[in-house]
This record gives structure tokens, C-alpha cells and sequence, in this order.
């Protein structure tokens, strides 16, 4: 046995010692800080995000502020998706790539102010990423990892408790918009966001000392409709096609093979990093493509480990990037990361531990 401690190196969140007080039961590290995983009921937590609502400790998406006359430009620069008509008070989905059109983070865009924007990150290191970009443009922006901590409230229950705490004009929030505000004092963001598609709020939580005393508001607010601890759930994610960066990509895929294409506009200026590879790689057609994946048989079978390979015929053709059982469908189901040969329909194996595994591919997402 070993422990794994919360250190500068695996940094803990404003709300870890609200989810040891739950009874969390693990965590993984992203951005270098400890994301929980669960409270020790995975299917539990799964129906109460599908019919109810559930609070997450998600202080591990980082924001990277940019700040100063330059902050709109270098967001573009980032960004292949046109940030032109992004409005104060509004997010969007924006792929990050290299020069090379590589996808490097798949972050939510917020942008405050005209000169005031926050990238709340996946996992990688798009601070050191951003200065680079903005020393070497010569740009007169200012980028810094403020003290902002995002607490996600998921479910179709998730609106009635964020409109009980802040009151009905959550309601009218469309998607990825969000409005700065402040409860017994605690400054925040409500943001219609949330790293599921049952619906939803995160919580951007701008004073770190504080985290235990907003988990307690929602959690008190969250009551009546039976809220509990949970954490970005692998079954709900899967089946609903949603993308994990450096899980489901490797450092070669590009956004059309992940289904990023439609936030990629070609038309945004040369500046932007790594759009003449884009435009090279839309011309030629990427080379793989991301499907599901459902295994044969009714039983769950956990997978060890993860990108596993893919046959068809005698040709090995891809890697499945993630398996679940389904909770739903009642199958194993994931995503092949595959030749554009294959499609929908085909019959494959997947190679695990030596041994194939029967399955069919199938588009995305599952539900
Ligand atoms: N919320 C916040 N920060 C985050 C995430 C989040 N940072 C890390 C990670 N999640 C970033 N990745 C995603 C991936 C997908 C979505 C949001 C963040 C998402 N996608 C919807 C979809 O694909 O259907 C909607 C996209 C759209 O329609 O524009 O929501 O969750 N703060």
C-alpha cells in the first residue's frame, strides 16, 4: 500500500476537505491538483446526475487569465474557432492547437470584458503555453492563474437548486453564458456550463478560503431535491459523446478526427496558431475519425488499461480510447479512434490482454 498526499506538486482544491468530509473515495490528478472520482457508489451517483442533481469538486479546471489591450487578439490568436461575435457574459467550446493543427486543450472560453478573457482548461499546461505565444507576438497582455475554482451542480434538478441559492434569473442564462455575482459575500461566477449533458451550472468560486462554505450553500440549497457528492462521471460522458482531452487524443490528433471540425473556422486570420495546418488537413481529409464502439454481451467487463487496439479483417485499424459498462444500454460502449476506412456498422475486435473481444462500431454520441 501506498499514500498519494495533496502537495504543492498535487495540489488540493477549495473543496477537498468538503469532499473528505463526504466520504470521497479517490481522486486523479489534472493540472496537477486532485479531481475526486467518487464517494464510493459509482452507479448511485451516476442515476442521481441523470435524475436528480449532483454537486462536483471540478476546482481542477483552471483558468488561464488574460488581462490588457491584447487579450481579445491573443484569444484569437489561441483559438481557431472565430471569437469575433463572442460577446462580454458569454462562453464558448474552443479547441487549442500547435502549430502543427495538434489539439493541445479543448478549454471553455469565457470572456469577461473586452480586455478580460479566462480559458477554464482541460488537462495541460496552457499557462506556460499562453506567455510563450504572448512574449514572442510582442503582445501587451498579462496571463495569470487567478484564484478561481469552478464547482460543477449537474442534473435536471441542477437549475431549481442554483435558482433557489441566486434566484430565478439563472433561468434565462443560455449555454456557456454567465453572470458575476456574489452569495453571503462569495464572490463567483454562475455560468450555464457543466462537463455532462443532463443539464446544469458550474460555480466559479473567486475567493479560495471559502470552498467549504459554498459547498455547504449548495448543498443546503440542494436538499430538497436529494443532491449529493459526485464527480465528472465516466458512464454519462461516454454515452453522451463527450470528449476527454489526453484521454480519447494522443499528441497527433487533430481537431476534425475528434468531431471539434464544426469549431474550427478556416477563415480566421494567419496569425492564429496553427490554421495553415488546419486548412492543409480539411483540403486533405484527416486520416482517422472517432466512433463508438459497442462490445458483444450484456455482462460488464472492466478493461485494463486503455488505447487498445483495434482490428478489422487481419488489418489492425485503430484504438479504442475509452470503455464503460452503459447504466442505459446496458453494454460496454467507448470510442474507437479510427481509420476513415472504417464506419458504423463494421464488425471489429478489440485486442485486450492478448485475447479479441467482439464488437461493432457505431456513431457517436450513444445517447
Ligand atoms: N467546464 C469548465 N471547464 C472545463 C470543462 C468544463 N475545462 C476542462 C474541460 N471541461 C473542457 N472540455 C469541455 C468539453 C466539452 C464541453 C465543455 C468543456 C461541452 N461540450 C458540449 C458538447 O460537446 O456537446 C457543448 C459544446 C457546444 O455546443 O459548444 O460542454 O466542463 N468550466
Amino acid at each position: 500500500m501506498f499514500d498519494i498526499t495533496a502537495s504543492v506538486r498535487l495540489r488540493p482544491s477549495p473543496y477537498y476537505e468538503a469532499t473528505l468530509a463526504e466520504g470521497v473515495t479517490g481522486f486523479q490528478p489534472y493540472n496537477r491538483m486532485l479531481l475526486p472520482t467518487s464517494f464510493g457508489d459509482p452507479e448511485a451517483e451516476y442515476w442521481r446526475l441523470i435524475k436528480g442533481v449532483v454537486q462536483w469538486d471540478v476546482g481542477c479546471e483552471r483558468q488561464v487569465q488574460l488581462t490588457g489591450p491584447d487579450a481579445g487578439r491573443l484569444a484569437q490568436i489561441l483559438s481557431p474557432r472565430d471569437l469575433t461575435r463572442c460577446r462580454a457574459g458569454q462562453g464558448k467550446y474552443v479547441p487549442l492547437c500547435n502549430h502543427a493543427g495538434v489539439l493541445i486543450n479543448d478549454p471553455v472560453l469565457l470572456k469577461l470584458d473586452e480586455d478580460r478573457y479566462w480559458l477554464s482548461i482541460a488537462d495541460s499546461d496552457i499557462w506556460l503555453w499562453a506567455q510563450a505565444i504572448a512574449a514572442e507576438r510582442r503582445l501587451d497582455v498579462e496571463i495569470s492563474e487567478p484564484d478561481v475554482s469552478p464547482l460543477a451542480v449537474q442534473g435536471p434538478r441542477g437549475e431549481d437548486v442554483v435558482a433557489a441559492i441566486f434566484g430565478d434569473w439563472v433561468r434565462e442564462l443560455k449555454y456557456f453564458w454567465f453572470r458575476e455575482t456574489a452569495i453571503e459575500g462569495i464572490p463567483l461566477v454562475v455560468a450555464r456550463s457543466g462537463w455532462s449533458k443532463q443539464g446544469g451550472f458550474e460555480l466559479y468560486l473567486m475567493d479560495g478560503a471559502r470552498g467549504t462554505q459554498l459547498w455547504n450553500i449548495v448543498k443546503e440549497a440542494g436538499r430538497r431535491w436529494d443532491i449529493g457528492p459526485g464527480a465528472p462521471n465516466t458512464c454519462e460522458w461516454v454515452e453522451s459523446g463527450l470528449l476527454s482531452f489526453g484521454a480519447d487524443t494522443d499528441d497527433a490528433t487533430n481537431p476534425y478526427e475528434v468531431r471539434l471540425g464544426k469549431y474550427v473556422e478556416l477563415q480566421v486570420p494567419d496569425e492564429v496558431i496553427g490554421i495553415q495546418a488546419l486548412r492543409r488537413i480539411h483540403a486533405a481529409g484527416p486520416r482517422r475519425h472517432q466512433l463508438g464502439l459497442v462490445l458483444h454481451g450484456h455482462e460488464p467487463i472492466a478493461l485494463r488499461s486503455s488505447w487498445h487496439t483495434i482490428r478489422k479483417g487481419n488489418e489492425n485499424v485503430g484504438s479504442l480510447t475509452n470503455c464503460m459498462w452503459s447504466y442505459r444500454l446496458k453494454r460496454n460502449i467507448g470510442y474507437a479512434l479510427i481509420s476513415m476506412a472504417c464506419n458504423p456498422g463494421d464488425a471489429v475486435e478489440v485486442i485486450h490482454e492478448g485475447r479479441p473481444l467482439a464488437g461493432a462500431l457505431t456513431g457517436l454520441p450513444f445517447l
